[in-house]
């Protein structure tokens, strides 16, 4: 019974939302703890952080969490509107086109020029499809610096990697082609669409510790201005990379790769590296970008309306929590 109303609102949701959700959204007054007048925060029905002006919620943004800090019904929540996008004849084929956007630009993405504000657009792309289901999710980000030693773990409650509904299972099998055999994306339960040509997710953990350790990290977050370039090979390749070859199978196939939830989290956390580095001022978050004319491949975006997380398009705000 509860399954059921909770799939009744979901088509609601998704009928109600289906024409942009946030502008629509900013204004509702808060639902928990009211707006209070004088800078107080307050979180919308979206649990959107917003500001109090009037009375009223404004200027209202999305909040990208540490997967493994967030509660047990915040993780599910991303999980079940991951595998209903995926499935559900209302979203498949817009799952189906964000994929392929993927699929499509895996060469152009990777270029120095468009790398950073293509994947920001991209993660947008499927945080938009994901809100339809539910407009509380947001893509989670998955910190591995912090877990350098045991990245792969998944007997805590809180690892990523949990077979329980809350986590995104464990590695691939050797005897069964890598395919993941325990967790919500489980082969016998959810497979690749067939433009991505099918099959399951597969996962072959390479069991080393992952090289690049917070210290790492914050040395890369302490680079100056004049260091940008530096800054952004370190995140596209060294960072970017050692996550994507450590976890193996789906996440080293550049074709189906962007089928694989882990790999919106692993994005998840590259942006948010970018962000921490942009907020140190505007010189940093202009940096670059802006004077890049082209457009971002597969969409009509240039890669300078990327490039501010308070405003990005489609009036859409994001920030990421610690
Ligand atoms: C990161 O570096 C800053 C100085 O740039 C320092 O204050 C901070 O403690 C460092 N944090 C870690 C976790 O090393
Ligand atoms: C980023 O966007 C916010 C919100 O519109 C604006 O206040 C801020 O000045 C922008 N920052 C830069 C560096 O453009
Ligand atoms: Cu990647």
């Amino acid at each position: 019974m509860l399954r059921y109303c909770w799939f009744i609102v979901c088509l609601m949701n998704a009928w109600i939302l289906s024409n942009g959700n946030s502008q629509r959204i900013q204004d509702v007054p808060s639902t928990k703890g009211g707006c209070k007048e004088g800078g107080n925060s307050g979180f919308n029905e979206c649990e959107e952080r917003c500001e109090c002006r009037k009375g009223k919620l404004t200027n209202c943004y999305r909040v990208r969490q540490d997967f493994t800090k967030m509660t047990i019904e915040q993780r599910k929540r991303f999980i079940n509107a991951y595998k209903l996008a995926s499935v559900h004849p209302l979203f498949k084929r817009d799952y189906e086109k964000t994929v392929t956007l993927h699929l499509d630009a895996k060469d152009q993405a990777k270029l120095p020029h468009i790398f950073l504000p293509w994947h920001r657009w991209f993660l947008v792309e499927f945080e938009n499809l994901l809100r339809r289901i539910d407009c509380r999710v947001t893509i989670p980000y998955w910190d591995w610096s912090k877990k350098t030693h045991h990245w792969w773990r998944g007997s805590g409650n809180e690892d990523l990697w949990n077979s329980g509904d809350h986590g995104l299972g464990g590695d691939g099998s050797v005897h069964g082609e890598n395919c993941v055999e325990n967790g919500p994306f489980i082969k016998d339960k959810w497979r690749f669409l067939d433009v991505s040509g099918g099959g399951c997710l597969k996962r072959k953990f390479l069991k080393r510790s992952i090289k690049y350790d917070v210290q790492h990290v914050n040395r890369t977050l302490s680079l100056s201005l004049e260091d940008f370039e530096n800054f952004e090979e370190t995140i596209r390749v060294t960072y970017h990379n050692e996550p994507h070859n450590v976890i193996g199978g789906t996440m080293v196939d550049s074709l189906v790769t962007a089928n694989a939830p882990e790999m919106l989290l692993h994005h998840s956390f590259v942006d948010k590296l970018w962000y921490e580095w942009q907020k140190r001022g505007d010189e940093y978050k202009n940096a670059y970008f802006p004077s890049v004319p082209f457009k971002l491949y597969r969409s009509n975006y240039y890669v300078w309306e990327w490039i501010n997380s308070s405003n990005l398009p489609g009036q859409v705000k994001v920030l990421y929590e610690e």
